[in-house]
């Protein structure tokens, strides 16, 4: 009988409104089952959903439909990253103001995200400028105030004096403001700073303790935090033309070993010494200018140009009084790191070789790498980092690197210099406290008032939320807060006396800090409930991009830690689990060259196969166009397919069966058009087969089958059904993606003979059983399909509610085994069988073997021995 095709347009929306309305996949976290949390990063409400969305999210649904399945209390929620520039941009552009873009574009994602399918709890979704939920961050942001994790101070931004506003390194390009094209000047502004590094250390530890997060992110937040293990060194002034009043220069070196090869020191641009030499030099005070604005970004400082000015001040060797070193002022080394001097040792450090050369200053070569013969050893223009054996350093010559380390360490703590240790070991951090106050208007306000009198008043736990006042214009750059004519002007919570509001918003990094201790009760009035979320923290499985490896997943972990300390959670950190995936590429598309290059929408374009070779036409007009490399889809490259145009020509299941087949999901996957048909040509099988059956299988009860037909059958599908339980665990869904084609190729024929009421009635039972089993293992990637065919062999209730199948291990087994012959002792052949063949099938096989036959050589064996499971020895 034929059979309708499957038409998603009508099956889907139909599937999620039952969804819906039954709740199914609201979580009630009172429920006492072991809870299972998955969460996708949250997405920023930018417009419209992209595929890189779709594939992150259906593989959070995948997982979240099979622990459900599995019998987990599951919560999957969702919410919107929701502050941030992009609204304050089209509020400037186009005059709609930032709230209203905001929540407008939430609705069209929320609309398009449903279309998805996605087992979402909506009941708890929140968006971070939602002002009940940025009240809980003032809440929490004044409990780290009062536990001292939060503090201000003055610090250097970049400041973009056209635009009038602050601006992050990343919108510095070139020493120019993004926007506005003006020089950027270095400023100082009084900020607030989260005191993340009092963490350093833990944070560092902990990543041990997290065995499911990628290798590479571990590495990564490694590096980022920075440990080293170092010196602070104490070099004596001998000629100060300054006369600056400091008896000495105090440098943080990780290389005490190589302090015979040191060739000179050098400050950074606002070090005090610097500071007091250009106050009576104008040579100097340029130069330090000219450093200060080239920016403060580390990336802005490694490729520039190593510049320096020597300031006429010379210090004294730790181990040679007589040995004088010139004190330079240098762009490359930091304020901010260590103690913004250093001792320059260009044999063996690549910006000290670069500064050297350029300024002529000696190179010393004081370590011989290993295999490195001493009579010819010498520095051109690659200086020497790594390990080795000391040279030309006196008393160290001979020692290792690590031993020279101790030598110079342990000598240096016990001489003394004006009356103090010339050197302490000292334990440095690359990691810096966070500073999170912005100058803009759409984020959530720091709830501070500022008084004359008393200086920095916390808001009144009373008086939150300090609501974002809505009529502000963004007809001029800067803070609208600022210019706003009343917002500002409150009474001071401690004297009453007219006083001012802190107009700085935070950063929206830290609205995405503690989303995920949120959810677990979002209608709270306290900012968590800490016994609901310490049950349900920290969340099992977190999916998201890996451009998130660093600053939100370090920002997220402190906030854990500070919501401990401060009594909001009792763990430390937020993610056992976590998963970077890879993104969604395609081909790009484009006509004419260089400036004059035109990029096309995969849609207007029309491919065709032609002696093996892929052509691209437009499909208006016919003009064949270039195909171009595959890369990420972006609206630069107009690479993107719209997953609204897929949704509604293929439905969900066939977007979310495509984007976690092909690839590894830590991969990227290349979308094609050919792959989605192909994906889509899958969906449609699969309801063929299922569907002509239906009719046959309806009222059937399920039963393995014990042998022929329906025992194969069976076995099929309790292998896969296996199989699939473990991809779905390691979260490798390609593999159950393969599996599945292969099953349903298993079955097509037997269940064609079903349709065809041609089949046995164990075969029927056997058939009805896999057919189940196929409906379980497609349902978390494919859901809407698993139901439409779960209701046309008669089923009752939802896929979405219905447990895991659980295999028959008897089924699953591997049934024949590989058995080694031997003749007299002697390896003859291999012997493939049933593994439960007897003693008498077993012997009647091996004297069948052609081999075995020729060792015999005409004779009748004595006796055949049987060692069951291992060997077979036949004794002539
Ligand atoms: C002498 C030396 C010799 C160094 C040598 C390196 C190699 P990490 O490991 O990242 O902590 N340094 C210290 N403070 C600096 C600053 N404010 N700006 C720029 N550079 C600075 O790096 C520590 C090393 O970076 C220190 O060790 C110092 O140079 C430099 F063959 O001291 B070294
Ligand atoms: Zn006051």
């Amino acid at each position: 009988m034929a059979i309708e095709r499957y038409n998603p347009r009508d099956a889907e929306p139909r599937w999620q409104t039952v969804w819906d309305e039954n709740k199914v996949f609201e979580t009630d976290t009172a429920d006492p089952r072991e809870t299972y949390y998955v969460l996708e990063m949250f997405p920023y409400p930018s417009g419209r959903i992209h595929m890189g969305h779709v594939r992150n999210y259906a593989m959070g649904d995948v997982v979240a439909r099979y622990k459900r399945a599995r019998g987990y209390n599951v919560l999957h929620p969702m919410g919107w990253d929701a502050f941030g520039m992009p609204a304050e941009n089209a509020a400037m552009e186009r005059g709609v103001h930032p709230a209203a873009w905001t929540y407008q574009n939430i609705d069209s994602m929320r609309a398009q995200l449903k279309l998805m399918g996605l087992s979402l709890d909506w009941s708890r979704e929140f968006a971070t400028c939602d002002v009940e939920y940025y009240q809980r961050q003032q809440h929490l942001f004044l409990d780290f105030l009062e536990k001292g994790l939060v503090y201000r101070k003055q610090s250097k931004v970049n400041w973009d004096p056209v635009d009038n506003t602050v601006l992050a390194n990343e919108q510095v390009i070139d020493g120019r403001g993004w926007r506005s094209g003006a020089l950027v000047e270095q400023r100082e502004l009084t900020q607030w700073f989260f005191r993340i590094t009092d963490f350093s250390q833990d944070l560092l530890d902990a990543l041990d303790d997290l065995p499911e997060w990628p290798e590479k992110v571990r590495l990564m937040q490694r590096n980022w935090i920075g440990r080293s293990e170092g010196l602070l060194l104490r070099w004596d002034i001998a000629q100060d033309p300054f006369a600056a009043n400091t008896p000495d220069i105090t440098v943080y070196t990780t290389r005490p070993d190589t302090l015979f090869g040191a060739s000179f020191i050098a400050i950074a641009a606002d070090h005090p010494l610097a500071r007091a030499a250009a106050a009576m030099s104008p040579e100097i005070e340029a130069f330090c200018e000219e450093c200060r604005r080239a920016g403060t970004s580390l990336a802005a400082l490694e490729t520039a140009e190593k510049k320096g000015l020597d300031t006429g001040i010379r210090v004294r060797h730790p181990f040679d009084a007589a040995w004088e070193l010139p004190v330079y002022i240098a762009n490359f080394v930091l304020m901010d790191y260590g103690t913004g001097a250093i001792f320059g040792c260009p044999a063996h450090d690549q910006r000290d070789l670069d500064f050297a050369r350029k300024y002529g200053l000696p190179v010393t070569p004081v370590v011989l790498p290993r295999d490195a013969d001493a009579a010819t050893f010498s520095i051109g223009d690659t200086a020497n980092d790594g390990d080795g054996v000391m040279i030309n350093s006196r008393f160290l010559d001979g020692m290792s690197t690590s031993e020279a380390f101790e030598a110079v360490a342990t000598r240096l703590a016990a001489t003394t210099l004006h009356e103090a240790p010339q050197a302490e070991r000292k334990v440095n951090f690359r990691l810096r406290d966070w500073g999170i106050s912005r100058q803009r208007y759409w984020g959530c306000p720091i709830p501070v008032i500022h008084c004359d009198d008393c200086g920095t008043v916390p808001v009144p736990k009373r008086d939150l939320p300090v609501k974002l006042p809505d009529d502000v214009t963004f007809d001029r750059p800067g803070n609208p807060l600022d210019r706003h004519p009343t917002w500002r002007h409150v009474a001071c919570p401690h004297c009453g006396k007219a006083a001012r509001r802190e107009t700085d918003t935070m950063d929206t990094f830290v609205d995405s800090s503690w989303y995920f201790a949120r959810f677990m009760a979002p209608h709270q009035d306290a900012p968590t409930d800490p016994a609901i979320a310490d049950r349900w923290l920290p969340v099992d499985q977190y999916i998201g991009g890996i451009e998130h490896a660093i600053l939100h997943l370090l920002y997220s972990r402190f906030f854990t830690r500070a919501m401990r300390e401060t009594g909001h959670l009792g763990l430390s950190e937020p993610f056992r689990g976590l998963f970077t995936q890879g993104m969604v590429v395609h081909e790009t598309y484009s006509r004419g060259e260089g400036a004059g290059r035109e990029w096309l929408l995969p849609a207007s374009i029309r491919i065709e196969e032609q002696e093996g070779k892929r052509r691209a036409f437009l499909l208006d007009g016919g003009d064949e166009v270039a195909i171009g490399s595959i890369e990420k889809m972006s609206k630069s490259k107009k690479n993107v397919v719209d997953p609204d145009d897929i949704i509604a020509s293929y439905g969900a299941d066939t977007a979310r069966f495509f984007v976690l087949s092909d690839s590894p999901p830590d991969r990227d996957v290349i979308w094609t058009e050919a792959g989605v048909v192909g994906a889509h040509r899958f969906v449609q099988r699969v309801w063929r087969l299922i569907g002509e059956a239906a009719p046959a299988l309806t009222d059937i009860a399920p039963v393995s089958g014990a042998g022929g037909e329906a025992l194969a059958i069976s076995q099929a599908a309790h292998k896969t059904l296996k199989a699939i339980g473990t991809d779905y665990d390691k979260l490798a869904f390609n593999k159950a993606v393969a599996r599945l084609y292969d099953l349903v190729n298993t079955l097509a024929a037997p269940l064609a003979d079903v349709a065809a009421g041609k089949s046995e009635a164990a075969t029927v039972a056997a058939a009805r059983e896999a057919v189940e089993i196929l409906i379980a293992l497609m349902a978390p990637i494919m859901p809407h399909l698993a139901e439409e065919c779960w209701r046309a062999i008669g089923g009752t209730g939802l896929v979405a509610r219905m447990p895991w199948p659980t295999f028959d291990p008897a089924l699953v087994a591997e049934n024949e085994m590989l058995l080694p012959v031997q003749v007299n002792g002697k390896k003859r052949a291999e012997l493939t069988i049933a593994r439960d063949a007897d003693q008498i099938a077993i012997e009647a096989a091996v004297l069948a073997i052609d081999a075995v036959q020729a060792a015999l050589g005409g004779k009748t064996p004595k006796k055949v021995i049987v060692v069951p499971q291992r060997i077979v020895n036949v004794v002539v």
